[in-house]
């Protein structure tokens, strides 16, 4: 990565005025460097991203919109924003779309915030069988402000969506917003079912495509927006490779509730450094390179899926889809899914403990783990590297009390990552 000189004299000055920040930060670079990333909504960002993410936007407060903001010297912050707006909207092929939420949760938040009232309902998928704590769960705000009714993945089809409970639980519970999209769920969704028990109710359609927000920018997923739906959020850190933050995007006519609700409804001043690095990213995905990207990350995953079961592991739904996979590692190894991540981390695979469909254990000590592909792929692995990955989890697992042999495994993970360099990050 080409530091500038003034960029060089920043880190110089941090590292002698807050060594305790600077070797914290330094020790986090190392460990993506040599260790395995499978947290499916992780990634490595772009180098470019980098740049504008710790550029002088981070001084400026732009609150409004562009063309219409409520203190001045908007010139360069409207270029950048109205830059992020227009790839966005040819990204995803949409009417509108917002670039403001400042993460995944407030994103989701300003949605619901535009269009319902304290009571309300809403359909959407229950977290422990794949949804997120936005989409209704009790200890989120939102779940205590409106009315979430959860549907859960098809008790006898492995974990599967199950397309005549949406449709039911929709003519029961008569929703305002039918929601659907995923943390930990490793299939596509067939969004025609969801749109059409929101037919049946005059229900809003909402799709949460944080995860997989990359994958259909690529074009191996599908876009919800081609099956009629209303509104889609999204991440713009994992699949999507960009920096943290959220967008909404939606058909014309809901864009000026959508617009109020993030500002000045939910928020003040947008982080426009942010704003600035997602108009990078979008960018990026519009580059043929970026459809090579993306479907690398499903051959990546059907890859370590592959590797994974032909040594018994378990995976939910008996594959996938897409970047994920949930792996039931009490039944396949008898190991929990913290031990299991604990294990992996010691062997230098960074994985998350993670609940599996009617899990009878609790959210910090459950039954599986979750793996995903994206940040491994952008790295630069295929498939002959996941195959060697899933060996030594399969290894690794087989032996997870066994602190030396963990310690092994380690010295060939680092071994293998360091030949593919960290964008941004190795030299
Ligand atoms: N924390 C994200 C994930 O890991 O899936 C969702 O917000």
């Amino acid at each position: 990565m080409t530091i500038s000189p003034a960029n060089q004299k920043n880190w110089e000055l941090l590292e002698q005025n807050d060594p305790a920040v600077y070797n914290a930060i330094r020790g986090e670079e190392k460990r993506e460097m040599e260790g395995i990333e499978l947290i499916p909504s992780e990634n490595y960002t772009y180098p470019e991203v980098f740049a504008a993410n710790g550029s002088v936007l981070t001084n400026k407060y732009a609150e409004g919109y562009p063309g219409k903001r409520y203190y001045g010297g908007q010139e360069f912050t409207d270029i950048v924003e109205s830059l992020a707006i227009e790839r966005a909207k040819k990204v995803f092929r949409c009417d509108h779309a917002n670039v403001q939420p400042l993460s995944g949760s407030p994103m989701n938040q300003a949605v619901y915030l535009a269009f319902l009232k304290p009571g309300d309902t809403v359909l959407g998928m229950d977290l422990s069988h794949g949804g997120h704590l936005t989409h209704g769960h009790p200890v989120s705000h939102m779940g205590k402000i409106f009315n979430f009714v959860r549907y859960k993945t098809h008790p006898e089809k492995q974990g599967w969506i199950d397309p005549e409970e949406i449709m039911a639980l929709a003519l029961e519970h008569k929703p305002k917003i039918i929601l659907c999209g995923y943390t930990s769920y490793p299939r596509d969704l067939d969004y025609s079912i969801f749109r059409k028990a929101a037919d049946a109710v005059g229900a809003i359609t909402m799709a949460d495509v944080a995860h997989i927000g990359g994958l259909i920018a690529g074009g191996v997923m599908r876009n919800p927006f081609d099956y009629g739906f209303d509104i889609v959020t999204t991440t713009t850190h994992k699949s999507l490779r960009g920096p943290r933050g959220g967008m909404i995007l939606c058909k014309e006519e809901f864009a000026k509730a959508i617009d109020k609700s993030v500002f000045p409804g939910l928020q003040g001043g947008p982080h426009m450094q942010t704003i600035a690095s997602i108009a990078v990213t979008l960018e990026k995905a519009l580059q043929p390179e970026f459809k090579e990207y993306t479907a690398q990350i499903l051959k990546n995953a059907k890859a370590l899926a592959e590797t994974l079961m032909a040594g018994g592991a378990k995976l939910i739904t008996d594959g996938t889809d897409n970047h994920m996979m949930v792996v039931d590692t009490t039944l396949s190894f008898g190991v929990g899914g913290t031990e299991a991540e604990v294990a992996l981390d010691k062997a230098g695979i960074t994985t998350n403990k993670q609940v599996i469909p009617d899990d009878p254990n609790p959210p910090l000590k459950p039954s599986g783990i979750r793996l995903g592909t994206p940040a491994a792929t952008t790295r630069g692995f295929k498939e002959a590297e996941m195959k060697q990955i899933g060996e030594w989890m399969l290894d690794a697992l087989k032996h997870h009390s066994d602190d030396a042999y963990l310690a092994g495994i380690k010295v060939k993970v680092v071994e293998m990552c360091l030949k593919y360099p960290v964008p941004g990050v190795s030299a």
